[in-house]
């Protein structure tokens, strides 16, 4: 296959673990320079100083919480300022928190699901997709979920972060017709990644019930489908990758081997 993330310059939020660290050691791996963004700056300290010495890969990193829009405003002047308009950008940054009925929901979960999911999504994409429409290139890659296809018990308003993905994609690509940027989104259904021990609050044992069972993907799956998103040629878009485990056919359909 050809390789064309080759010399791209590549964003990534949430990139401190899971999902988005396996794209970083992907996406480097494929020659492509990276700006990691996550809150916790001493993990992407360590993932920059690794990629670089596997890799020999440029890698800037950033503490940023999507959440705070002054902070996503300046970090967007400082990529100009550095004439380090991102060639494709990763909306990855998310979380699940709680998995309470609705009618005796947290507030504070909602509000990190719904600041986080949709509303960083959209800071971010809001002062990075211009950067990109100035430049005349660019690609988004939104991450989605299984979760914003179906609802189950519980999952009521991260559900409704994700289905919010969903529809925030299918409008950007709209929105950006008669351009060359492209929108693309990836819904993964279940992936070990430290995303369970979040919505559990650190609960690790509870969260390693989630994956009981099955083999669910793994980070470097969802990676690989990333890449072949971006790796796509320039006329190429794609919409939506929907991955699922093996094992789950959809949130309802999960062929476990234990009876939990
Ligand atoms: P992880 O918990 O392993 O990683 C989440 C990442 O998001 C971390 O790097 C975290 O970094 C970052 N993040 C969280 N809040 C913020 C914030 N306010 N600002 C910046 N970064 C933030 O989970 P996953 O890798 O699984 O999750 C990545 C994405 O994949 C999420 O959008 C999630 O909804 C989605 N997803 C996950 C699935 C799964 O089963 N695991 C399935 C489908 C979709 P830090 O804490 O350092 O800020
Ligand atoms: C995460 C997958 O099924 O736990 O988006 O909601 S699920």
């Amino acid at each position: 296959m050809e390789n064309r993330i080759q010399g791209k310059l590549i964003l990534i939020t949430g990139a401190s673990a899971g999902i988005g660290k396996a794209c970083a050691e992907k996406l480097a791996a494929s020659g492509g320079s990276l700006i990691l963004a996550a809150r916790r700056l001493d993990r992407l300290h360590k993932i920059g100083q690794k990629l670089l010495e596997k890799y020999g890969a440029a890698i800037d990193v950033f503490a940023l919480d999507v959440r705070n829009r002054k902070a996503v405003e300046s970090f967007s002047r400082e990529l100009k300022a550095r004439d380090m308009i991102p060639d494709v950008m990763i909306n990855n940054a998310g979380l699940a928190s709680g998995l309470d009925p609705l009618h005796s929901g947290n507030f504070e979960d909602w509000d990190r699901m719904i600041d986080t999911n949709i509303k960083g999504l959209l800071n971010v994409s809001r002062f990075i997709i211009p950067l990109m429409v100035a430049s005349g290139r660019g690609h988004v890659v939104n991450v989605g979920s299984l979760a914003g296809y179906q609802v189950y018990p519980g999952g009521n308003v991260y559900n409704a972060t994700k289905f919010a993905v969903r529809a925030l994609s299918e409008g950007m690509n709209i929105d950006l017709a008669g351009t060359a940027i492209r929108v693309s989104m990836v819904s993964p259904g279940a992936v070990n990644t430290e995303f369970s021990a979040v919505r559990f609050h650190g609960d690790r044992r509870a969260a390693q019930k989630v994956y009981e069972g099955f083999e669910p993907s793994s980070a470097a799956d969802v990676a690989e489908a990333i890449f072949f998103i971006i790796n796509a040629p320039a006329h190429v878009n794609i919409q939506n990758i929907l991955l699922t485990p093996t094992a789950q056919r959809n949130v309802y359909c999960v062929d476990r081997k234990t009876n939990n």
